[in-house]
């Protein structure tokens, strides 16, 4: 009896902890953007800071993710993602380098 009560315990610690961990994982997003046809792709994003972006590129052509002094994913290849943890609030424009009518946002709340 005494032992079933002690193994039920454990198995709730283990539920909580796991619980925990995930929540804590849950805590940071990831937001996924395909740059595809010469398009971001979704071309406005909400994010929290902590969350991390990552683009990938699922054209042909080299293409880049750049917003000038907040990040620039430099001369990213076909199929190459890039990932930015954000850090700080504000909307965000940016711009493939290459292919300047190319233009999204990110929104970070
Ligand atoms: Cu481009």
């Amino acid at each position: 009896m005494r032992k079933r009560c002690k193994l039920r315990l454990t198995s709730k610690v283990v539920l909580l902890l796991t619980f925990g961990v995930s929540s804590a994982w849950a805590g940071s997003k990831e937001h996924l953007i395909s740059i595809r046809n010469m398009q971001f792709e979704p071309a406005a994003v909400n994010v929290n800071i902590g969350d991390m972006v990552i683009w990938k590129n699922e054209d042909l052509v080299p293409h880049s993710a750049t917003a000038k002094g907040v990040f620039d994913s430099g001369i990213l290849e076909s199929d190459k993602s890039y990932k930015f943890v954000v850090k700080k609030k504000g909307s965000f424009e940016y711009i493939c380098s290459f292919h300047p009518t190319m233009k999204a946002m990110i929104k970070v709340r």
